[in-house]
């Protein structure tokens, strides 16, 4: 009887597991000012941090692919899935969807990759104290530009509100930048300067549901990637970088997935993580590119790559309902008739059956 038991519990968790290759949830959405904050997801006149957390949910989660933006460097975006992504030896585990793309007319033909490439810096976490939270420890990503000496560990950001009072700096040499002092930052670094506000995007760039007049970020910088291909500032290319980032390379190329094996701890040793829960990205470039303004890392889902793939949810929209045994085997579409303990999917949800 005992036996019995320890197998139905086992069904349970294989069950559990099955639920969704796709992002279950979002637990924070703080972007850094820029031009499309308070646009994705949509700000509306009373919305607070949780109502924007939930908007941003519904962009991304559950493979519904809308569109968020992490603001300038640092924004970033907190979310789970619904079991351990496993990190599976010797092959990519997730892919985190962006809105990167190839430039086909750019001027410079001998040129490498890229085009709308806005890197993201990913961490990861896994779920040590079985609380369902984020509030593990996290482990970056080190992708193709870790070691790379441009590359700025510990970098620290700090963006300040406009003053009420503030009056618009129009740009003299480019009409497109209407204000060159719109949104002062300084670094840790001894820098400083404005994001420029575009006359593409008139709305506030400083996100509208804090009160804080200050934001300061930490993180990881990427070296800049944004190159004038022009020399006039008409034609902007912003260059992949080879792997490990989100929002860098194409939804299709392969060079999109990240193996957990690249996560190493806080002094570039590797995690070595079985598999992990939560995914932080952040955006990792501090560069603003003339009329195209500051690079900004969009994303628009997550998906766990090696979930057995008869138990995956299928095409959007699919209410077929399919049965499957607990370990993944397609039955058929009509419940069953036999005693046992079986998987019924319909569109992207499944749930648990049990036949008495
Ligand atoms: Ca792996
Ligand atoms: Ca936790
Ligand atoms: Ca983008």
């Amino acid at each position: 009887m005992k036996q019995i038991y320890t197998i139905l519990c086992l069904c349970l968790t294989l069950a559990v597991y099955a639920d969704s290759p796709y992002i279950y949830r979002v637990f924070e959405y703080t972007p850094a000012p820029g031009q499309f904050v308070n646009l994705l997801p949509e700000y509306e006149q009373g919305d607070d941090i949780n109502m924007m957390r939930l908007k941003a949910e519904e962009a991304i989660a559950d493979n519904n692919m809308g569109m968020i933006s992490l603001g300038g460097w640092g924004g970033y975006v907190v979310f789970g899935f619904d079991h351990e992504v496993k990190n599976v030896q010797g092959a990519a585990d997730f892919i985190i969807y962006g809105n990167a793309f190839y430039a086909e007319t750019n001027p410079n033909t001998d040129a490498p990759a890229g085009g709308s490439s806005e890197p993201g810096v990913i961490w990861v976490s896994y779920d040590s104290n079985g609380n369902g939270r984020p509030d593990d420890e996290w482990y970056e990503i080190a992708g193709s530009e870790y070691n790379n000496k441009e590359t700025v560990k510990n970098y620290s950001l700090t963006y300040y509100r406009p003053a009420t009072d503030h009056v618009a700096t129009p740009s003299k040499t480019n009409k497109n930048l209407i204000d060159t002092t719109f949104i002062r930052y300084e670094d840790n670094q001894g820098g400083s300067g404005y994001i420029n506000k575009l006359v593409y995007h008139t709305q506030s760039y400083f996100p509208l549901w804090t009160d804080d007049d200050e934001m300061t970020f930490t993180g990881t910088r990427l070296p800049n990637n944004g190159k004038d291909e022009s020399g006039n500032g008409s034609y902007y290319v912003l260059y992949a970088f080879d792997y490990g980032y989100a929002d860098n390379h194409p939804n299709t190329s392969d060079k999109a997935r990240i193996d957990i094996s690249w996560a190493v701890d806080a002094d570039g040793n590797p995690a070595n993580l079985q598999g992990i829960h939560f995914v932080k990205v952040c955006t990792g470039e501090h560069q603003q590119c003339g009329w195209i303004g500051e690079t900004s890392t969009e994303i628009l889902g997550a998906e766990d790559l090696n979930m057995p793939t008869s138990l995956t949810a299928t095409q959007k929209g699919n209410s077929k309902q399919q049965v499957y045994t607990v370990t993944g085997v397609l039955i058929g579409e009509n419940m069953p008739v036999e005693k046992g303990l079986y998987i019924v999917k319909t569109g992207n949800k499944a749930q648990k059956i049990i036949i008495k």
